[in-house]
């Protein structure tokens, strides 16, 4: 690596720059690849990509420790990626195939990771926020002092069951960081078209939870919001709420005319705030690492999803008998077999 021992922004060194990189590129090339095996009906079902908002999730997880929870909604390829989930294993559950997180039997939408605190993937618009809520409701009552970040979109944002969530949650001092992805639109439905509020953090002061609005397409800003959330909820003060503002380059999902934007809406994102080329331009700029050293990094995020596709491909299908597994749990929550 070049001249790397600087530090490229206050409190984030040369070394975490691109690792932020990398993570990032890693979930933008694997979901072009995901739409490709879409495209070649190797994917079956619902897919709903991440691609533009790649910065909220890796920013949040570098303000994230070991034991800290996570769960989100079917938008959420990048998530299990940016905890350390195996795209391996990822790409095989979007093929419906043996070798994927939940045997094949989960899809785009339900897989979960026991080992990375990945509490799934769900399909219910708002489901997953009251779920969160139980998660840190778990982590307060065993008295240990793990965070829990629960992501929804800006249209769940406008549920009924989110605002319950928050009120138990202030009420009850929990851990958790409830993460707005707002990427200005709910399907065709845009923030505008649905909302007079002009912000959608800031409804957490009827509950009495602090929060703030992030710009999603800066890493950097997204970390430096994630820390103060975290230190929040660690020092036992309750729920904060983070607004972050994205912007989602592809279809809701894969099946999406796109009537309700212009090309040159989207293009003029990609063009001047694409989350990875601002990183890349900033390594380079400031001689954090050469144009060789991101091409190699480039290459080896080529060469995992390469892996992946083909290991996706490979895994055989379930076989029929895992109909009937995983339906009852032979363990207590504890632990304990039944
Ligand atoms: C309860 C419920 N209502 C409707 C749907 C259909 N639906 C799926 S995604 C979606 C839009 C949600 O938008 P947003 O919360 O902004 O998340 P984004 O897709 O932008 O990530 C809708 C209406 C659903 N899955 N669940
Ligand atoms: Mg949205």
């Amino acid at each position: 690596m070049a001249t790397r021992k600087s530090a490229a922004k206050p409190n984030v060194s040369a070394e975490e720059l691109l690792q932020y990189y990398k993570d990032m590129l890693l979930i933008r090339r694997f979901e072009e690849k995901a739409g490709q095996l879409y495209g070649m009906g190797l994917i079956g079902g619902f897919c709903h990509l991440y691609i533009g908002q790649e910065a909220v999730v890796v920013g949040l997880e570098a303000a994230a420790e070991e034991g800290d929870k996570r769960i989100t909604t079917y938008r959420d390829h990048g998530h299990m990626l940016a905890c350390g989930m195996d795209p391996k294993g990822v790409m095989a559950e979007l093929t419906g195939r043996e070798g994927g997180y939940s045997k094949g039997k989960g899809g785009s939408m339900h897989m979960f990771s026991r080992e990375k605190h990945f509490y799934g993937g769900h399909g219910i618009v708002g489901a997953n926020v009251p779920l969160g809520t139980g998660l840190a409701f778990a982590d307060k009552y065993l008295e240990n002092d793990r965070v829990t970040f629960c992501y929804f979109g800006d249209g769940a944002a406008n549920q009924g069951q989110v605002y319950e969530s928050y009120n138990m949650a202030e009420l009850w001092d929990l851990p958790i960081v409830y993460v707005i992805e707002n990427n200005q639109y709910a399907m065709g439905t845009s923030v505008k078209r649905a909302t007079k509020s002009k912000s959608l953090w800031e409804r957490g002061a009827a509950f009495g939870i602090p929060g703030e609005a992030v710009d999603g397409m800066d890493v950097l800003a997204v970390k430096a919001a994630g820390d103060k959330a975290v230190k929040h909820c660690r020092a036992g003060e309750g729920p904060y709420i983070l607004e972050v503002n994205t912007y989602r380059y592809r279809g809701h999902s894969m099946s999406d005319p796109a009537k309700y934007r212009t090309r040159e809406e989207v293009q003029k994102m990609r063009d001047e705030r694409d989350p990875i080329e601002n990183i890349r331009k900033m390594l380079v700029d400031g001689k954090h690492a050469s144009e060789d050293d991101l091409k190699a990094v480039d290459k080896e995020v080529k060469d995992t999803i390469n892996g992946a596709a083909d290991f996706a491909k490979e895994s055989p299908e379930p076989d029929l008998d895992e109909l009937w597994t995983d339906i009852y749990s032979k363990e207590l929550p504890q632990g304990e077999a039944i």
